[in-house]
């Protein structure tokens, strides 16, 4: 309890200067800053560092907390819009502040109870508990920690779940060996290896390679892509804390968390949507489908519809803003940072993604305007890559669809009558294996597909 409460007043205290340093008046933002925001922040706090202190409200105070926040909450939704302005826009940050802060404050709210009663009763604090790190989050992951949010947000999601020790989850026996065998593919055209180059020889193939004449489409057209292979047998998640062993991974995660996962064959298919669901549930229902239906204390097989069908995803998701531990399971290969920035748009660090599924993900051919090193750590994908040469071949979606970087043909089942050029396009191809990383020259097409329950990092540079 006393990590706790220490957690919750100093996330007061965080909030209490959000007015001074975040909420600046005079951003117009709708209609939601020059009316009673700011007048919203003082009633919220005010009234809970009366809350937290476990002193009896003054008989004459006017303040409902509660609909303070309900107000918040319906000034971000009405405005939800904001969301989708530039990343500059003075509204967009506001909302995202906003967006977090709301989350800090409701959880504050529900848990000053808790500091009362001497004894709370445990059922309904741990489903609480589970609730309230689910608004934590659903914040995380939809303002992206703005204005320092993250370590507050963390930290309070660690404090709940130490309170609230883990209960009654189902436990996953496969521990180990969630992978299975090398499938064996027998690859056309495969993609040169590279052991171990030095990241001084990585980067000088890259820049003599590159034809900077050209529009930055066609700088790296041929450059060839490559495996790296034994660069990575340091790295603990390939190692001693192992990320195939999910017993492991869960641990780390803890309860409750809660990860976005895409359903659909593949982000192109119109029944494609995105939804928060617990990495428990996902571990259990999409990873592990087998062993979860049988409910280990009374042996029932319990139907589990919702994950039933569509293929489902944690696709290009920064687990580790949500989860900085696992960031000590892996380290940035030298090989991003040799590049000497080219152009505005270059990361000044690597931007990281996970990609964690069961066999049979998709991710349609595309391509990114970044280089890629993709580092398998778990299981097995087929990748399959084409240069930015043979574009007019690959039939991509139009300019104005959002989808311009992003072919039409499904690269497995190729339709000849309505993509006939399809089939000439020259390309190269790869089995990416537990330690491998496929270095994709920037705008090269790209198709990967997971033939084993797999784990793959990206690293944009
Ligand atoms: O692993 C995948 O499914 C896709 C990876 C990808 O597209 C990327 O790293 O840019």
């Amino acid at each position: 309890m006393k990590e706790l409460v220490t957690t919750a007043w100093n996330t007061l205290a965080f909030l209490e200067t959000t007015l001074e340093h975040d909420l600046k008046p005079g951003i117009t933002y709708g209609s939601l800053l020059p009316l009673d925001v700011q007048a919203l922040y003082r009633t919220v706090t005010a009234d809970l560092a009366i809350l937290l202190s476990n002193e009896r409200r003054p008989a004459s105070c006017p303040v409902d907390t509660e609909q303070a926040i309900a107000r918040l909450h319906s000034l971000t939704r009405d405005n939800h819009h904001a969301s989708q302005l530039p990343v500059s826009n003075d509204a967009l940050l506001t909302w995202l502040v906003m967006t977090a802060d709301v989350a800090l404050m409701e959880v504050l709210v529900r848990i000053s109870p808790w500091f009362r009663d001497s004894d709370p009763d445990p059922d309904n604090t741990q489903r609480n508990d589970q609730e309230l790190i689910q608004i934590l989050d659903t914040a995380l992951i939809t303002s992206g920690g703005v204005g320092k949010r993250r370590e507050p947000i963390l930290q309070l999601i660690s404090a709940l779940q130490k309170y609230i020790p883990q209960q009654g989850t189902s436990h996953n026996p496969r521990n180990h060996d969630v992978v299975g065998p090398v499938p064996q593919i027998h690859l056309l055209h495969p993609v040169s290896s590279w052991s171990q180059p030095s990241v001084l020889a990585f980067t000088e193939y890259i820049h003599h390679s590159a034809n900077l004449n050209h529009r930055p489409q066609l700088h790296y057209a041929t450059t060839q892509p490559r495996v790296i292979t034994n660069a990575l047998d340091h790295w603990p998640s390939l190692s001693h804390r192992p990320w195939s062993n999910i017993g492991y991974l869960r641990s780390v995660v803890g309860h409750g968390r809660m990860v976005p996962v895409e359903f659909g064959s593949q982000y192109i298919d119109p029944q494609w949507k995105q939804r928060l669901i617990p990495f428990t549930e996902f571990v259990d229902h999409i990873l592990f489908p087998d062993s979860s239906s049988t409910h280990p204390s009374n042996n029932e097989t319990t139907p589990t519809p919702m994950y039933d069908k569509p293929v489902a995803y944690l696709a290009q998701h920064d687990l580790f803003q949500q989860i900085p531990a696992l960031q000590a399971d892996i380290s940035i290969p030298d090989y991003c940072y040799g590049l000497i920035s080219e152009t505005e748009d270059t990361p000044l660090e690597p931007l990281i993604h996970w990609w964690l599924g069961p066999r049979g993900t998709v991710s349609p051919l595309h391509y990114d305007r970044y280089h890629n090193l993709l580092v398998q750590v778990v299981g097995y994908k087929y990748v399959r890559l084409y240069s930015p040469l043979e574009s007019a071949k690959l039939y991509p979606f139009t300019d104005d669809s959002n989808l311009s970087n992003t072919s039409r043909v499904d690269v497995r089942r190729s339709d000849v009558g309505q993509f006939p050029a399809f089939a000439q396009a020259s390309y190269v191809e790869c089995l990416l294996k537990p330690g491998e990383m496929l270095y994709i020259p920037p705008y090269w097409w790209h198709y990967v597909e997971s033939l084993s329950v797999s784990c793959s990092l990206s690293f944009w540079f």
